[in-house]
């Protein structure tokens, strides 16, 4: 087999066990016999190898084994060749052969405002714009980047890997609830003059009053009124909307357990407060998302699904394939977003569509696709719904056995939800599982599959990732409600709908990440159209996103 792409040589190194550094592919693949080298570089290294490096690779060809055919060793030195300086002759990405498809570079597509990505290549680039409405992917970046680890910097956030403390009992739920109660309503005291619901039902009537707490019910009456209780640490109080109050478009939006403010008056006999306005923790319109001080790129992914017999093995490896490649150079974070695998007994027959049918054996094979990415990229990752670990929000990042056989990257394994600050830029990472819901219980207008990031805004509305219990979300009680978004993060990125979809809230960017899966049968029977083979590319300099196609 001719080792004339990046990334068959990466997956090369794969099959025989190696992870690679970019530079040692690029150099392989520009030596005279980069099989002769491969073989002599991977003789060369120390039996405990996990990575082959490009002194590995130079050692060989200095040795003589296999030659160079371009100044490969000019670089010289421990340093080696800058691949920014050009000084290796640029190997093709990919080829017709390696692909099986048209080896064109991959091209950017369109997405966003309020619009999924149309499908097709060769579409022209859509960016979400910088904040001062320029757009910066103009602008080329002062220096090129020169993806040295001291510059990176990534820091995780609310992991609950190894702390859960739940045991399902009663009063494990009343201390999750309480914790919801008290962060969320922190940040609506400051808006509104809020009492208990104990002190509200002793004020004499006709007064103002506002309540603030976590949705009981909520049922239109027949003059088509909407009754609203509420419940906070002291009790719960009814709220009547009246239909004539324009709150119909607020109330649509309630969903059970979210914590809200409602401000009105009472009733003569203290017993019912009428609303006369309905408040949603939400993300202040000031938010100032924060940027890194170089130029350097994440690539926002999720829903790889390997061990599927839809999973997209040809888009990934063009995925890869590209990050190896000179144009990928400032993408230096992979962020994944949960269902790396199939899984096995997630779905009723879903053993019919499986290529791998073992768990532990689609980790081993998602592993070696995780081979592919460039070794020195740093990775962060979650767990999805088909993911080996409960099923119950919060979902722990993996047990030991999982994460030894993912370990080939020396990936940040966190939990579902967890967030991440990568180079100053807060990244809030979901699955998604409560998208269904909130696409399934709003109109079609404020979520839908075509436009997830709608749903996205939904979730960022109510500082929570999923708030309704008891319903499609399992959600398992813990010390503290790990699924409240106490931070307002500057991205937010969640995947699980296997729909692309991308947008600013109140400063913030959701990104719904799309799928490596083709349509599955059920999806088919239930009109769902994947986007799949997609890279949302995020600048962390100025925040713009660029989507590439790979598929
Ligand atoms: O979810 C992918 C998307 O498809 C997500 O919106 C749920 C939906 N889905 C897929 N299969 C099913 C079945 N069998 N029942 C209900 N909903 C389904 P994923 O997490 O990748 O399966
Ligand atoms: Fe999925
Ligand atoms: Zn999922």
């Amino acid at each position: 087999m001719p080792l004339e792409s990046n990334a068959r040589i990466a997956k090369e190194l794969a099959r025989r066990g190696y992870n690679a550094e970019r530079e040692a592919v690029t150099l392989l693949a520009s030596a005279a016999d980069s099989t002769a080298v491969l073989d002599a570089a991977v003789e060369r290294a120390p039996d405990d190898a996990l990575r082959i490096t490009a002194d590995h690779v130079r050692a060989a060809v200095d040795a003589g084994d296999g030659g160079s055919r371009s100044a490969a060793r000019s670089g010289g030195g421990s340093e080696g060749v800058s691949r920014s300086e050009g000084a290796v002759d640029p190997t093709p990405v990919s080829t017709p052969e390696s692909r099986g498809e048209a080896g064109e570079s991959p091209v950017e597509t369109e997405g966003s405002a309020g619009h999924p990505v149309g499908g097709s290549t060769g579409e022209p680039a859509d960016r979400v714009p910088a904040d001062d409405g320029t757009d910066a992917a103009d602008d080329e970046p002062a220096d090129t980047p020169d993806r040295d680890p001291n510059h990176r910097s990534l820091e995780v956030g609310n992991d609950m890997t190894g702390r859960s403390t739940g045991t399902g009992e009663y009063a494990d739920f009343v201390r999750t609830f309480r914790d919801r109660y008290e962060r969320l309503s922190k940040i609506l005291r400051g808006r509104v003059n809020h009492r208990p619901a104990e002190a509200i039902a002793n004020m004499p009537g006709g007064s103002d009053a506002a309540m603030i707490g976590l949705v009981n019910d909520v049922r239109s009456t027949k003059s088509g009124h909407w009754l609203i209780e509420l419940e906070d640490t002291t009790g719960t109080f009814p709220a009547l909307v009246m239909k004539d109050k324009g709150l119909a478009d607020v109330v649509d939006e309630i969903l059970m357990d979210e914590c809200v403010a409602v401000e009105g008056t009472l009733a003569d006999d203290s017993g019912i407060l009428f609303a006369d306005s309905l408040h949603f923790p939400d993300v202040p319109r000031t938010h100032q998302p924060g940027a890194a001080d170089r130029h350097v790129q994440a690539a926002l992914i999720s829903d790889v699904h390997v061990g599927s017999d839809e999973f997209m093995a040809d888009a990934w490896h063009s995925f890869t394939d590209w990050l190896h490649s000179p144009e990928a150079e400032p993408v230096e974070y992979l962020l994944l977003a949960g269902d790396m695998v199939e899984g096995v007994g997630v779905y009723p027959n879903q053993d019919e569509e499986l290529d791998i049918v073992d768990i532990y054996d689609q980790y081993e094979s998602f592993s070696e696709h995780l081979k592919e990415v460039p070794a020195d990229t740093e990775i962060v990752m979650i767990p999805g719904n088909h993911d080996a670990v409960r099923l119950a929000e919060p979902q722990p990042g993996f047990n030991d056995e999982i994460r030894d056989i993912m370990d080939v990257h020396d990936a940040q394994i966190v939990s579902n939800p967890a967030t991440v600050s990568v180079e100053g830029v807060d990244v809030l990472m979901y699955h998604g599982v409560s998208l269904d819901e909130v696409i399934a219980e709003l109109p079609e207008e404020k979520a839908s599959y075509d436009e997830p990031h709608k749903a996205m805004y939904q979730l960022l509305k109510k500082r929570h990732v999923a708030p309704q219990f008891g319903g499609h979300t399992r959600v398992a009680p813990e010390e503290r409600d790990y699924l409240v978004i106490e931070n307002v993060p500057d991205v937010f990125h969640t995947g699980h709908v296997h729909k692309l979809g991308w947008g600013k809230y109140h400063n913030v960017l959701a990104v719904n990440s799309g799928c490596w899966q083709a349509q599955t049968d059920f999806q088919k029977s239930v009109n769902i159209n994947p986007d799949s083979g997609y890279a949302p590319i995020l600048d962390l300099d100025t925040l713009q996103m660029t989507v590439r196609k790979f598929a």
